[in-house]
């Protein structure tokens, strides 16, 4: 059995009270005021309410009705989706400032691998609390946030300082992070699956950690396998970033230009290696192989092919770079190569699908 891996820093965000806090930040009539997005008709649904609404127990997934039993004074409001939409374009825009490996799970919210960050800061905590604050600045609504060593702490922790907070889950405080938690707190275990786990006397994680894998998987099927690892803290699941890479590159600048193809090649052997590293660390394929010449008089030159399969192999990537390297006579001398693979195996990849559980 496989060990918790403390070395992953993941960041979840979540936006507070999303649909309603864009209504209050547009209509200023709206702020501080009790309000409700959707659910206006008799048969509607509540979609979110504004914190001032919780209090009287207004939530999501209510009916407008209740919801106003509730809250007499509760105001109603329609959703603009597109304008959650371009908000929620903005706050990826930031988070992608910070790392590329970004995988949204709905709208308002999103996983961020930070263990290597664009920004070189090692601290997730503290470029939480950057990101939040870049939120608040620039877009003008707060978000709260998790931090700890895989997606599933992360996302249970950014629950707890909700609104307009965090909470960072160290390594060392994972296990009993999870052994002290309700049931009903861990992330994929629904309504239903509670009831099942409160009739076999677990209530806290660390209940479920006193169970056997065999006993899990007898009642929970497929899922015993997750629950036995989570509450260990095991669950490796990648930060899947759905932004479409359309090519992959690697080149190099040399000190002394070129004149000679053979030079050429061995250097072109050089980067073909470091491509294919690249491409197999992200496990991508490509049919189209382009080379990059730039000459000492700056002009540049592309020369592609593309093949009826997919390679990421340094040897098939250099037998098409060698082609296209004797295809025509250089111009000049050379001063910088480069080869790209496009026409990815990773474009068909479909962006994420909003789902929106109600229908207005
Ligand atoms: N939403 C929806 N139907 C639901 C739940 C949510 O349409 N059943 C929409 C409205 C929410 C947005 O998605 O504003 C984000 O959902 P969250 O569950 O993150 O809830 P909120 O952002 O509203 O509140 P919180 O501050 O608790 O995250
Ligand atoms: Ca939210
Ligand atoms: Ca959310």
């Amino acid at each position: 059995m496989s060990e918790m891996n403390p070395n992953r820093k993941i960041i979840h965000i979540d936006m507070d009270a999303f649909f309603a806090s864009v209504e209050q930040m547009d209509n200023p009539a709206l702020r501080e005021k009790p309000i409700a997005v959707g659910g206006a008709e008799n048969r509607g649904v509540v979609a979110a309410a504004s914190y001032e609404a919780r209090k009287f127990g207004v939530r999501s997934a209510i009916s407008g009705v209740l919801a106003k039993k509730y809250c007499p004074d509760l105001i109603f409001v329609k959703p603009r989706f597109e304008r959650y939409n371009e908000i929620s374009n903005k706050i990826r825009k930031i988070f992608n400032e910070y790392t590329d490996l970004v995988e949204p799970l709905s709208l308002d919210e999103a996983y961020l691998d930070v263990t290597v960050n664009k920004k070189g800061n090692p601290s997730a905590t503290l470029l939480a609390q950057e990101i939040r604050l870049r939120i608040l600045n620039e877009v003008g609504l707060t978000a709260s946030a998790g931090i700890s060593v895989n997606k599933f702490v992360a996302k249970i922790a950014s629950d707890f300082n909700k609104p307009n907070g965090q909470k960072t889950v160290n390594p060392g405080e994972v296990i009993p992070f999870l052994e002290e938690l309700p049931i009903r707190k861990f992330y994929g275990v629904g309504k239903v699956t509670t009831e099942k786990m409160y009739q076999l006397g677990i209530f806290t994680g660390l209940e479920l950690k006193s169970k056997s894998l065999e006993f899990l998987e007898k009642h929970f099927g497929k899922s015993g396998n997750f629950y036995y690892n989570v509450v260990r803290g095991i669950h490796n699941s990648e930060v899947k970033s759905d932004r479409i890479t359309k090519s992959v590159a690697a080149e190099h600048t040399f000190d002394i230009n070129l004149s000679s193809e053979i030079f050429m090649m061995v250097q072109l052997e050089n980067i073909a290696t470091s491509l294919e590293k690249r491409l197999k660390k992200y496990n991508i394929a490509g049919k189209t192989v382009t080379l990059k010449i730039k000459y000492s008089n700056f002009t540049q030159q592309t020369r592609s092919k593309t093949l009826p399969y997919f390679i990421s192999d340094k040897g098939l990537i250099l037998e098409s770079v060698k082609e296209l390297l004797y295809q025509e006579r250089m111009k000049d001398s050379v001063r910088l190569l480069g080869i790209s693979l496009s026409n990815l195996n990773t474009e068909e990849k479909k962006t994420v699908v909003v789902q929106l559980k109600f229908a207005f």
